[in-house]
């Protein structure tokens, strides 16, 4: 059995034994100032003194990941930690099915594991930069907790990626790690990689549907390189995977609440129709229509993360075996897919078309599908709330065609129930699409700081249960004792 317990007396909190691999901690050590001062100029703004509750990976078991403590964010101790290694894994997939998985970078693959790796990590430090005005606006000292557990957390998995580039990538891993810190989300001249990393997140109600869609994204795509035949990536993705059950729960239930609060206040008022907007909006709350226009924008925004249906990129990483489907090893087939077709939609002369395409070529798609699935389940719930008020209103996921900028669909306008309409029409419309300045505007103003211990904002409900079991007038955060 390999030690895997979690090494603290390096300057770079591990459980991969670097103590014992000088070279590689040597390159961390190096690349630590600069993630500090990156951490601190696009970090979250301010609360750096601040102790927060955050919890703590102490090993990577079961029973060892909760615990919970007043941290400052920048002695977060993030680390390096990777899932326990399998014995004997194979590859779950591809023409290499059946053999040992890879513990070295097999030479024939380094530059598309290099791409796959430098693209996960390049989200992480993203994310962080698109959320970090929000701490002060934070509806409460839970939900500023949970915003900072969120961000050290994809700190974390920036650390995580940057070693897999230190460890197994040479000098070439070095430069792209220290890319990983020069790419600014939003940037004219160097932005971050994927679209959806580029947009902002002005507010508390995006940063939910973030942490819904996105992060779910990150959850989909993760899984999907757990399969990896490259097994310190597989170990990395499956530990990671931990944490990001927490970023959707965070999102799912922060929406919930907003929805909620709104769906309260209507009873108050005696609103039952949730398209009494501006009455709604003098109760200080945000109407179901807006939430649902935000959720086009987020769901939208977020397939495009799938990059398009039909991709050679994602065959060869399959065929390589550096990237399954998602539960790859509990599926039933023959795991090679050369055979194999799977149905896909596609714009052909201005119409959406169902088709066959090669398994292979279609493993995008796929996924997506699976997300979209995953997704859903989260929409029921936020539905079930509305009915429990016996309001009128149903939440839904657009068309997957809606809105978007990359694959068979990004030429086309496509309403968000799936009709194919004018240019014309889709300016017409997109106000009730897709949140309009009036709506952001709305919001906005709402986003007001809440620090008192145990009070909220007009806008959101408690939640059910405290982090850590604690109760309501917990002060998960001590903004000013430091
Ligand atoms: N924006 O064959 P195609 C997370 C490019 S989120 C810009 O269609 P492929 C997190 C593509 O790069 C998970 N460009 O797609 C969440 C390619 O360009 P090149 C992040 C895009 O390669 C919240 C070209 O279009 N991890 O962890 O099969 C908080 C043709 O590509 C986009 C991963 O994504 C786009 N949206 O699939 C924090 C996993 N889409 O190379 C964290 C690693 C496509 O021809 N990435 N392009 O110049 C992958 O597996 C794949 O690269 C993608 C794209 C799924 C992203
Ligand atoms: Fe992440
Ligand atoms: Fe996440």
């Amino acid at each position: 059995m390999e030690n895997m317990n979690v090494e603290y007396d390096t300057l770079i909190p591990n459980n991969v034994n670097l103590s014992n691999d000088k070279k590689v901690l040597k390159a961390l050590e190096r690349w630590h100032p600069g993630y500090i001062n990156w951490w601190h100029d696009l970090g979250p703004n301010g609360f750096q003194k601040s102790l927060v509750y955050l919890r703590t990976a102490i090993s990577v078991d079961r029973e060892g990941w909760a615990k919970f403590d007043y941290v400052k964010m920048p002695e977060y101790r993030w680390g390096i930690l990777l899932a326990p290694k399998k014995e004997n894994r194979i590859i779950p997939c591809g023409e290499h099915l059946g053999e040992l998985a890879w513990q070295e970078i097999p030479g024939e693959y380094r530059s598309m594991l290099r791409r796959l790796i430098v693209i996960q990590g390049d989200t992480e430090p993203a994310s962080i930069e698109q959320q970090r005005h929000l701490g002060k606006t934070a509806p409460s000292l839970y939900d500023m907790r949970n915003l900072f557990q969120v961000n050290v957390e994809e700190g974390r998995h920036l650390w995580a990626m940057v070693y897999l580039l230190q460890k197994y990538f040479g000098s070439d891993g070095r430069e792209e790690a220290n890319e990983l810190l020069r790419r600014q989300s939003g940037s004219e001249d160097s932005p971050r990689m994927l679209g959806a990393f580029n947009e902002t997140t002005p507010d508390w109600l995006s940063f939910f549907m973030f942490t819904s869609f996105t992060d779910r994204d990150g959850k989909m795509q993760l899984e999907a390189l757990a399969q990896s035949g490259f097994d310190p990536l597989s170990r990395t993705c499956r530990f990671m995977l931990t944490e990001e059950a927490h970023h959707m729960f965070v999102g799912e239930n922060g929406v919930r609440r907003v929805i909620k609060k709104t769906c309260e206040e209507m009873l108050k008022a005696g609103i039952t129709d949730p398209y009494e907007i501006s009455k709604i909006r003098d109760l200080g709350v945000i109407d179901l229509p807006t939430i649902q226009k935000k959720i086009n924008l987020h769901f939208s925004l977020s397939l495009d993360l799938f990059g398009s249906e039909v991709s050679t990129n994602a065959a060869n990483a399959f065929t390589a075996g550096i990237k399954g489907r998602f539960w790859e090893t509990k599926l039933k087939d023959d795991h090679k897919l050369v055979n194999d077709t799977y149905p896909i939609l596609e714009m052909e002369n201005n119409k959406i078309v169902k088709k066959k395409a090669p398994a292979l070529l279609a493993l995008n798609m796929r996924l997506r599908d699976d997300y979209v699935k995953d997704s859903s389940v989260g929409v029921k719930r936020w539905n079930r709330t509305i009915k429990s008020f016996k309001i009128d209103f149903e939440t839904k996921l657009p068309f997957e065609g809606f809105n978007r900028k990359i694959g068979t669909f990004a030429d086309t306008n496509i309403n968000p129930d799936g009709q194919v309409i004018s240019a014309i029409s889709w300016k017409k419309n997109i106000n009730e699409y897709l949140p309009s300045d009036e709506d952001n505007n709305y919001i906005i103003s709402l986003m007001k700081p809440v620090h008192e211990v145990g009070k909220f904002a007009s806008w959101i409900a408690p939640p059910d249960e405290g982090i850590d079991n604690k109760q309501g007038d917990f002060e998960y955060v001590k903004i000013h004792e430091a």
